[in-house]
């Protein structure tokens, strides 16, 4: 649909950025911060490990100094599990809780809306050796430490996000690293793990409405709206089977309280049907969500299975390229996107697709927590980082809001990935997606000095006009 006129962006709409806690914080071993799985993932040569990441750690206050330059006026950021809790007699980390009132504090003396996510795929390696999801126990250890982030941060707290992305760690588990052994957790176990984690969801949604608190909890789902190849009704069926098993079956869960009924088929046909408890359908049913959270990069799309052994094509997939699945769907080429240089399809009319699915289905407020362009930046001899593809995808992406909310859609904020360089999930220091840039390479700490790209005066002006230019 074309209009006449976009509308305005409300005018108390959250213009933010956001970062994860292991992919910007490094000071993995200070202040008796514990093991994650990630800091035990095998780390391949050459490629940057955490330890240091953009030294967030060290560096908040000037960071967070920056994105008030830049004008943010919401950051997401996540909590480390393993900074809080001790799983020991003392139980908390008081080091680590302080750690997060700064950041918190810091924020909101310069008017940012600090926006939690509890927990952004980096379990406690403790708990992993008890057996991790697998282990039904880590729901109510995820639940002690619910309670404790309540009760030390829910005054100050707007917006929490449970869990980033529950469908990457269940369908990609590989993108998020590789345990020492090798092995990622069968499909079956994987289910299983999911189930426990909407469990874990859903009852810290409601000991959070419990508490009466006037802030807002949602999850943090990866959503994107997907294309059929073609017009053949096969390819139709293919995609519904992608959207629904890929998008709608986590969300249903966490929103409407039960299991998507095409899901539930497949898990049975398959035999991934985990094992539910009596109260189970219960829990889900009791917790509730005040808006829904989305990381949005790219769209899918899908022609019909062959299921003759070739659907899971030979394609390096990872959180955004999609794979085939044997007989449910099978990969397709869209001739109309672009492509990142790392291979993840450009549409920023995807986003606002997508913005109008999720709210058809749920009618539920909406917050964009991630999406960005990653690209091997490079600094010029003048010192500066003309990073013009990334304002160009922004630009249209923003836009693309603008559709959305124009079209009716209820859009909270936009938080893109990420307000300073942090190290990609699986593919290091090379790939960039912030504002500003952290001057170190893979292999070379340098001084992790923060330059301001091209992109933050371009967002900074965004911001100040609350919208693009007309
Ligand atoms: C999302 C994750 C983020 C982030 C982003 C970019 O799936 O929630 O943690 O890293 O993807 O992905 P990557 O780092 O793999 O480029």
């Amino acid at each position: 649909m074309h209009y006449q006129k976009l509308n305005s962006f409300p005018k108390n709409f959250l213009w933010g950025a956001s970062i994860s806690a292991y992919q910007a914080e490094g000071g993995t071993n200070e202040d008796e911060k514990l093991a994650s799985i990630i800091d035990k993932y095998i780390h391949p040569e050459g490629v940057a490990s955490f330890e240091v990441a953009s030294d967030f750690y060290h560096n908040y206050k000037e960071d967070i100094k920056l994105f008030a330059e830049l004008g943010l006026k919401a950051f997401r950021f996540s909590i480390a599990w393993t900074r809080i809790m001790t799983f020991d007699n003392k139980k908390v980390n008081e080091k680590g809780i302080d750690f997060y009132h700064n950041i918190i504090d810091e924020c909101i003396k310069y008017g940012i809306e600090p926006i939690v996510t509890m927990y952004h795929f980096d379990l406690p390696y403790y708990l992993e050796e008890k057996g991790g999801w697998l282990n039904r126990q880590t729901i109510d250890y995820f639940l002690e430490y619910a309670q404790v982030l309540f009760q030390e941060y829910g005054g100050k707290i707007n917006y929490w996000l449970t869990i980033n992305e529950q469908n990457t760690m269940i369908l990609h588990p590989g993108a998020i690293g590789l345990p020492v052994s090798g092995n990622l957790p069968t499909k079956k176990e994987l289910f299983q793990m999911n189930h426990h984690v909407l469990l874990a969801q859903a009852k810290v949604f409601k000991i959070y409405h419990e508490l009466s608190a006037t802030g807002n909890i949602g999850p943090a789902i990866n959503l994107t709206a997907m294309y059929q190849a073609t017009a053949a009704p096969e390819d139709a069926i293919a995609a519904h089977n992608w959207e629904t098993l890929r998008g709608w079956s986590f969300l249903d869960v966490a929103v409407r309280g039960s299991y998507n009924y095409l899901f539930e088929k497949y898990l049975q046909d398959r035999e991934l049907y985990p094992t539910i408890e009596k109260n189970d359908f219960k829990t889900l049913a009791a917790g509730k969500p005040d808006f829904i959270a989305i990381n949005y990069y790219s769209t899918a799309t899908i022609a019909a299975s062959k299921n003759d052994g070739t659907d899971e094509s030979a394609r390096a997939g990872d959180q955004q390229i999609m794979l085939g699945e044997e007989g449910v769907y099978r990969a397709a080429e869209n001739p109309y996107v672009d492509k990142t240089p790392y291979g993840w399809v450009v549409d920023a009319s995807g986003l606002r697709l997508t913005l109008r699915k999720l709210y058809d289905r749920y009618e539920l407020p909406i917050l964009i927590t991630e999406n960005g362009y990653g690209a091997p930046d490079k600094m010029d001899s003048n010192g500066e980082i003309h990073d013009i593809e990334r304002i160009d995808y922004l630009r249209k992406h923003i836009r693309a809001i603008q559709e959305a909310l124009t079209d009716g859609v209820q859009v909270l904020g936009y938080l893109p990935w990420s307000a300073i360089d942090v190290v990609s999930t699986h593919q290091g220091f090379n790939k960039r997606y912030g504002f500003i840039y952290v001057d170190r390479t893979d292999t070379d700490l340098k001084e992790l000095a923060r330059v301001k790209k091209d992109s933050f005066y371009w967002y900074k002006k965004v911001i100040s006009q609350n919208g693009l230019d007309e």
